[in-house]
Parts: structure tokens; sequence; C-alpha cells
């Protein structure tokens, strides 16, 4: 039977079935090693054949998986380590951030938003836990990124769960699509997917106030259906992101506002770094590219971001 895999431990995933039974799968054990540079051969959102064990009807053996539309994938933070698949098979990709409590970077953005260009997964930026922004430098912040994002084509919204602001606007993000959420520990995804789907009542968790972070509250990836064709997908918290499986060469064509540029620089395979005649360059000169955009591309360029 083909099912999809709403939600993934380890070594068990557990897959709704096209008879909308709910199983409990494990890797056949051959296929286990097919992947060797993930840690998850399969991740939340793929669609899997299973076959029934015969012990236990809802114990079932996956066989297959089945090619993938797109993925997210986090490139591990430890060298020794593999990467990790968030989630397969998404319409869109939602990513909340914080300006403070905790602190989102603006190169945490920009790479989270590369992951998804590379598969043309549209993106919209959710900038959370605004009534908590009273200091000047702050609010600033939050300006800025409304400044770097909307023009190159982010949608981007400000919420907080604790005035409303911006809830209404969240909700509606979400019809008939199979949406991922992702960002920081402690950012506020659980909560904010609780705010328009209570019946969910997902586990959320406090800030701790020594470190100022969140503390990995959710701990595994899981999809949810909030209504009939309309799946979200809560995630645990990511630390870090390095970008994996994009070559230096196209990685201009995953910011948006380059890639409109690309066939105006002097040479087909401009790095947009030292060559003459570059249109990003002057772009970035005349102000049409921000330079904080730039820098994150620098820095992925040079792997400076655990990519290596
Ligand atoms: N002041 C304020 N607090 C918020 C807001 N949204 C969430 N929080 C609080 O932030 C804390 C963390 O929220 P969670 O929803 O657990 O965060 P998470 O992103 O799911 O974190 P992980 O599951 O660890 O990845 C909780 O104490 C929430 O009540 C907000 O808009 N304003
Ligand atoms: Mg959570
Ligand atoms: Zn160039």
């Amino acid at each position: 039977m083909k099912g999809l895999v709403v939600r993934s431990t380890g070594s068990w995933y557990d897959i709704i079935g096209e008879d909308d039974i709910r199983y409990q799968g494990r890797l056949r054990g051959v296929f286990k090693n097919d992947n060797k540079k993930v840690t998850n051969p399969i991740s939340v959102g793929d669609y899997v054949i299973f076959e029934y064990q015969q012990q236990a009807e809802e114990k079932v053996t996956i066989m297959d998986i089945l090619p993938r539309e797109n993925y997210i994938i986090r490139k591990s933070t430890h060298k020794t380590a593999h990467d990790h698949i968030i989630a397969a098979n998404i319409d869109q990709a939602i990513i909340i951030v914080t300006v403070d409590f905790p602190r989102t970077s603006i190169g945490f953005i920009d790479r989270f938003l590369v992951s998804a260009e590379s598969y043309r997964i549209p993106v919209t930026i959710v900038i959370n836990k605004v009534d908590l922004l009273s200091k000047q430098k702050h609010l600033d912040k939050l300006e800025e990124l409304f400044k770097i994002y909307t023009p190159i084509g982010y949608h981007c919204i400000s919420t907080s769960v604790v005035t409303n602001q911006g809830i209404e606007e969240f909700g509606k993000l979400f019809e008939g699509k199979k949406t991922l959420i992702a960002g920081h520990s402690g950012v506020g995804k659980s909560t904010l997917i609780n705010c328009i789907a209570p019946h969910l009542d997902l586990k959320t968790g406090i800030i701790s106030s020594f470190a100022n972070k969140g503390k990995h509250t959710t701990t595994f990836a899981e999809m949810f259906e909030m209504s009939p064709g309309t799946f979200i997908i809560d995630t645990p918290g990511i630390k870090e992101l390095g970008i994996s499986e994009v070559e230096n060469q196209e990685l201009s064509h995953f910011f948006p506002e380059m890639r409109a540029l690309l066939n105006q620089c002097k040479y087909h395979n401009c790095t947009h770094v030292h060559e003459p005649n570059c249109a990003v360059q002057a772009a970035i000169n005349e102000g049409e590219i921000h330079i904080s955009r730039f820098e994150s591309y620098l820095g992925i360029l040079m792997g400076d971001d655990n990519r290596k």
C-alpha cells in the first residue's frame, strides 16, 4: 500500500495509509544503507510503499520510497555526522524568526531561503514576538527585515501571540497546502500553530532566561492535518543551517535579486566577487542589492557557515 510519512522518530515511522489508517513502519533492512549521506533516509512528507508484517496489523515494513518533488535539508553541524532531511514534498515553507528572545541572524534566514530556492519552494518570513520589542534598536531591526526581504519578493508578516497582531493573516497562509514551519528553538513555532489550530494542542516550552534560548521542546518533525487537504509540519528548532548540495557556480541563482541580473554580467560563470563588469556588483554599488544579502552570499560561498 502507498502511504504518507507524518512522523519519524528514528527507527519508527508513522504512516497514514491510503485507507486513512495510521500505521507504524520500519524500514526494510537493506534499504537503510542505500542513502549514506543522510541521517534519515525517510523524512516527514515522504510517500512510501509498505507491506504488512504478519505479527501485527498496524506494524508495517517500508519497502520503497517514492521520488521526492522537493525537500529541505539541513547540513549537519558536526563534521562527522550526516545531513538531515527536514521535510519532503512541501508546497511552501514558513520561517519563523525573532528579532530577540532568541535572536535570529540574517545569515540564518538567508541560508534557509537558499535551501528553499534551490527547489523554488515559496517562503514566507514570519517575525514573531513583536510584543517584546520596545528598544529602538530592536524596532529598527524589525523595520530592516521588511526592507531587506519585501522588495525581493518574500512575503513578511510580523506577529505576536500575546497581542494577536498578524495572527489572522498568518492563519490564512495555509489553506489547501502542505506547509513546513521552521526556525530556531523558542521562536514560537508550536505556539503559533496552536493559535490557529488549538485542537492540535502542541507542547510548547519556555525560554531559558539565562541563555535567552529555546529548550528544544519539539523533538521530532510531525505533520498534522489542520483540515481536509491542509497540512502543517511542526519541526524541532534548527540551531545552524549549513548549505548542502549547492555548487558555488549556481549559488547566485538562489538569490532572486541576483538571479534577475545574471545574464547582464560580462562572464557567464561570474561569481560576482572579483570579476569586471559584474551586474551584481553594480547593483550593490547602486544600493539595489542589500549589502547584508551579499554578505550572506559570500559567507556561503566561502564556506564559513559550517558548510564543510
Ligand atoms: N512574548 C511572546 N512570547 C511568545 C510568543 N510566541 C511564543 N512565545 C513564547 O515562546 C516560548 C517558546 O515557544 P514554542 O512555541 O515552544 O517555541 P518553538 O519554536 O516551538 O520551540 P522548539 O519546539 O524548541 O523548537 C513559549 O514560552 C511561548 O509562550 C509571542 O508572540 N510573544
Ligand atoms: Mg516547538
Ligand atoms: Zn557577476
